[in-house]
């Protein structure tokens, strides 16, 4: 189910929140000039070397989010240094100033800056969903001895994001609107919740942020891949 703060648009300021351990929500953390950039950004990065695609998962279903990545690339479920699959070129690398976003994103979530400077995303994955693409609840645990938090950036139209618990799919979960600019992130404790996207809500984005349809999703991680043994 929404919030109650979708329900009637933006009549209340909406507020910071710690869902679970590690699990903090801060709306609003991107400025609007901010958002352009990550969307031309994104444009750009979608082009290649590697470009968006839509993978497929290894029982052959095609996912309906389109995906291109920074620094390592990502297929489901593992990462490479190279699309291996697909011409064996090697990914764009992650930008300083996004792993420097990443750091800021870490420290002003937690309210801690040790944090955030402990903070060293390697790898960024982008999701674009057009108008009826969704994700399934899932893990985020291909990420080698993933401690590291992850931190999510939405651009574009409002989507339903559910946050769940560490054990199954199902119930109890938390439904959140995540708007543009908003920032999610999840670590310690809630690093492992299953989590998804079970809906977007088409012609909700402000036109100036940069996309006519659809919503973006870029989430930073630090893989652990440099440190596997
Ligand atoms: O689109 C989102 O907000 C979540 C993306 C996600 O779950 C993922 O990339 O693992």
């Amino acid at each position: 189910m929404a919030t109650p703060e979708s329900a009637v648009g933006g009549l209340f300021p909406r507020e910071r929140r710690t869902l679970a351990p590690g699990a903090v929500h801060v709306p609003d953390w991107l400025t609007l000039e901010q958002q352009q950039e990550l969307v031309k950004a994104c444009r750009g990065w979608a082009r290649g070397p590697v470009p968006m695609w839509r993978a497929t998962t290894p029982g052959g279903q095609a996912m309906s989010v389109q995906t291109v990545t920074l620094g390592w690339y990502w297929l489901p479920y593992r990462y490479s240094r190279t699309a291996d699959d697909r011409g064996g070129a090697a990914v764009e690398p992650m930008p300083d100033w996004l792993i420097a976003m990443g750091k800021r994103a870490v420290a002003d979530a937690y309210e801690d800056p040790a944090a955030g400077e402990a903070y060293t995303p390697d790898s960024a994955l982008i999701n674009f969903y057009d108008e009826g693409a969704k994700m399934g609840m899932h893990q985020d645990d291909d990420e080698h001895d993933a401690r590291a938090p992850v931190v999510s950036l939405s651009l574009g139209n409002r989507c339903l994001f559910r946050f769940g618990n560490l054990e199954t799919r199902a119930k109890p979960y938390i439904d959140v609107d995540l708007c543009s600019g908003d920032l999610f992130v999840f670590g310690r404790e809630s690093r492992l919740a299953f989590h998804g996207v079970p809906k977007t809500f088409p012609s909700t984005a402000d036109p100036r942020v940069g996309i006519t349809t659809g919503r973006l999703n870029i989430t930073l991680r630090d893989t652990g891949m440099d440190r596997r043994r």
